[in-house]
């Protein structure tokens, strides 16, 4: 029998101390000028999230996970060795894995996470899903520029989060990720591929947000470090090149009350694996666990937060 994790709706393992008192979250709350950071430019950088015990652990679960049983398989919502077909340009990308192995599991009840998570997003935090990005040394491939919500039209409001995690330290050698600043402001573009040609969204750009690429901040971090960025934010990574992998976790959270979308939703297809979501409904099946509820928690700190009406769709 496969054992699927989101049966289980809190952490099985011991990955994480869980804070006990209102004064051990405290530790967690990002700072006004981080919060700060993320309004003006889409995304923050530097929090950390894991120590390198706890990379290294997960780094193991990812070599199960790269060679999943024809059952295990299953569990992933998305699941492809290599996104971009080309042998020399390698991407595995995987969505679901917290289902599977219990590293993966908890990691998406880590506090720091949790924490920023309710800051970023202004709100109680729902788990949307996560993701597998890992790029082998020497010929990994690229994910090309993309906004994040081009890809999750089927849900609604757009009131998400991604938060990316470094399992290898990223450089601009092994293909670490790329912001544009301020491209949170621009809009919803249209999907122009996660593969293949790196610049492909250059043939959709204004002039001026063609420009803005040129401001673009690399994310350079060591492992165990995360970002977080705004659903409209522009980002990708170059290829691998490099003696070393890149392996990244990226959690995807939306707003508790994010609803199903999927009634004229042109992408059906890539949903067949994902759980059910129904047009107007909200998403609150085993999952999409409610990760955390700060204004409940912890009504008595001041903690410095993102107005969503100012960054998110909130009707
Ligand atoms: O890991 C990468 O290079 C891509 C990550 C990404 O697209 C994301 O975090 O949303
Ligand atoms: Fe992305």
């Amino acid at each position: 029998m496969i054992n699927d994790l989101s049966l289980r709706l809190s952490p099985i393992g011991g990955l994480f101390e869980q804070p006990a008192s209102v004064q051990e979250w405290e530790p967690y709350i990002l700072s006004e000028t981080q919060v700060e950071s993320f309004r003006k430019d889409g995304f923050v950088k530097d929090v950390p999230i894991l120590s390198p015990g706890q990379v290294d652990l997960l780094n193991q679960e990812i070599i199960r996970l790269q060679a999943p049983g024809e059952e295990e398989k299953k569990l992933f919502y998305h699941y492809e060795s290599n996104e971009s077909e080309d042998p020399d340009k390698v991407l595995f990308h995987a969505i679901g894995g917290w289902r599977l192995t219990p590293g993966f599991h908890d990691l998406i009840w880590s506090p720091a996470y949790r924490m920023a998570a309710y800051q970023l997003l202004g709100s109680s935090v729902r788990f949307f899903h996560d993701q597998l990005f890992c790029k082998p040394a020497r010929h990994g491939g690229v994910v090309a520029w993309h906004q994040d919500f081009s890809y999750w039209t089927f849900t609604k409001p757009m009131h998400h989060l991604t938060c990316w995690i470094g399992l290898d330290d990223a450089t601009t050698e092994n293909g670490c990720l790329y912001f544009v600043p301020g491209s949170h402001r621009w809009g919803l573009l249209p999907i122009t591929g996660l593969t293949g040609d790196m610049d492909a969204v250059r043939s959709i750009l204004t002039e001026a947000q063609a420009v803005a690429f040129d401001r673009k901040v690399a994310n350079v971090m060591p492992k165990g470090f995360a970002s977080f960025h705004h659903p409209l934010t522009m980002h990708g990574s170059y290829a691998n090149h490099s003696e070393r992998p890149r392996r990244a976790v990226v959690l995807n959270a939306m707003a508790h009350g994010t609803m199903g979308n999927t009634f004229n939703y042109e992408r059906m297809d890539a949903l067949k694996h994902f759980p059910s979501m129904l047009q107007d409904h909200v998403l609150d099946s085993r999952f999409f666990p409610l990760l955390f509820d700060g204004d409940a928690a912890l009504p008595s700190l001041d903690i410095p937060k993102i107005d969503p009406k100012e960054l998110y769709e909130t009707d």
